[in-house]
């Protein structure tokens, strides 16, 4: 175990660079970069002696990803929190990796635009963070992935070298994009310090239903339907099952059950958005009455003011606390085919029978399910027969393993699963190119066999 003098001679000109920056703890060593160069400085020293780094947001991961491992020196970014430019003609906003996701929300609603994505932890995650992990969140089915929003990038490399590929272009190809590869890598091939990011019009009408199913096929029925019958106005198409209600409705004080006359095996959250009020109304509303004609939908119940489609939200959103709230759990989240996506569900109940409580919801519209098995405790056992079983069966079915959380350190292992050998292989050597001495976010993304 290393002592704290130990710690202190190792570090000690990392220790000064801190001092500069006045914003350190040294139990671990933690900085809290404010600018490009100063992480430039950092990174150059560390790389030097081969100082391993994890950068850190908002640290809300569920994999891992931000957590140091041994000693590694923790860089966060939370003081790089400025909004750089906003251009009210292309909706393109410029900002530092430190942002707090909900303060870019705020900031936009005054100048009429969101951000294209949104997800629970919005009130602690850093965008920096989000980029990093290729957050999917809430709006994706509508606004696509970071993939497609992020127009440019800022990002400091192992050694120090500050790359500027911080564009505000919709269209460049002028040679390799090569900011996506550090859009999902989880910092373990730069830390990326700007973005720039397309932000798309608020628009004024939104309107949300909060639907019940009696099987998990009407749910699929509804969402083929949507999509042709909502069309360009879809904006959030989620889901739960009756497990993940009763455990919302059973942990978190604040939520009410809004179909309260009878028990439902499926939930669906569906919103639109457009900008024309009645019409939009009436065509959710025609959706709706179809869907009920025809069976797919049981129940059902539109939010008659903002207060109504809060709490919607909040029976959705609240699942993951619900979760925490219960005892332990064992998550997964998975990419999978959406015909298929329930089936792991029901398999997985049939394996474990009592012992655990097997949940699933997500993002339907994008084909993403969240896998979540609670238990009174963590148990070995139990683990055994969860995994490998449920990789197995996602790779069975061409699916990932990890649809938007990313690997971190958790899932880095299973790779495979989801990744053909030699693809993982050319990761290994992008890696090894632009980190060759292995400082960023060790033990994270690759498995640590292939590096060295
Ligand atoms: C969500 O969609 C998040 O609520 C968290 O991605 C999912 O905790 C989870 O499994
Ligand atoms: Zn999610």
């Amino acid at each position: 175990m290393m002592t704290i003098s130990s710690i202190l001679r190792r570090y000690s000109g990392l220790k000064k660079l801190f001092k500069k920056m006045k914003n350190y703890k040294l139990q671990t060593l933690i900085g809290c970069i404010s600018t490009k160069d100063q992480l430039s400085q950092i990174l150059k020293y560390c790389n030097s002696r081969c100082l391993a780094v994890v950068p850190q947001g908002g640290n809300t991961g569920l994999v891992g990803g931000s957590v140091p491992v041994f000693d590694e020196v923790i860089i966060n970014t939370r003081r790089m929190n400025s909004i750089i430019s906003f251009d009210e003609t292309s909706g393109v906003l410029v900002c530092e990796a430190g942002c707090i996701l909900e303060n870019l929300i705020s900031f936009l609603d005054k100048k009429g635009f969101i951000m294209p994505l949104d997800l629970g932890a919005k009130g602690s995650c850093q965008i920096g963070g989000n980029v990093s992990t290729n957050a999917g969140g809430l709006r994706l089915v509508r606004y696509g992935s970071l993939h497609g929003t992020v127009l440019g990038l800022e990002a400091v490399l192992a050694n120090g070298d500050v790359i500027d590929m911080l564009g505000t272009l919709r269209k460049d190809n002028t040679g390799y994009d090569l900011k996506h590869l550090f859009i999902g890598s989880e910092g373990s091939l730069g830390i990326i310090t700007k973005i720039s990011i397309l932000t798309p019009p608020k628009l004024s009408s939104v309107n949300i239903a909060f639907l019940a199913c009696q099987d998990y096929v009407s749910c699929q029925k509804l969402l083929f339907q949507a999509k042709r019958r909502l069309g360009e106005i879809l904006s959030a198409f989620e889901f739960l099952d009756a497990q993940a209600m009763n455990l919302v409705l059973n942990h978190l004080d604040s939520v009410r059950n809004p179909l309260p006359s009878s028990v439902y095996n499926f939930y669906v959250l569906i919103e639109t958005t457009g900008s024309e009020e009645s019409s939009d109304k009436e065509k959710l509303e025609a959706f709706l009455l179809h869907a009920m004609e025809s069976g797919l939908v049981s129940d059902g119940a539109i939010a008659q003011d903002f207060n109504q489609a809060s709490s919607f939200w909040h029976i959705r959103e609240g699942v993951p606390e619900a979760l925490m709230k219960a005892g332990a759990v064992y998550k997964y989240d998975l990419s999978l085919p959406v015909e298929k996506m329930y089936d792991l569900v029901e398999e997985m109940r049939i394996r474990l029978g009592e012992k655990a409580n097997v949940v699933g919801y997500g993002h339907l519209g994008d084909g993403n399910l969240h896998l979540n098995i609670s238990a009174p405790q963590y148990d070995d056992s139990l683990l055994a027969q969860i995994e490998p079983f449920v990789y197995e069966w996602t790779s069975r079915h061409r699916g990932s393993i990890s649809a938007e959380h990313g690997l971190g350190l958790m899932k880095a292992e299973k790779i495979f699963y989801s990744k053909a050998s030699g693809t993982v292989q050319l990761m290994a050597s992008i890696k090894k190119l632009l980190d060759p001495s292995g400082i960023l976010n060790p033990y994270k993304v690759i498995p640590t066999s292939l590096l060295s």
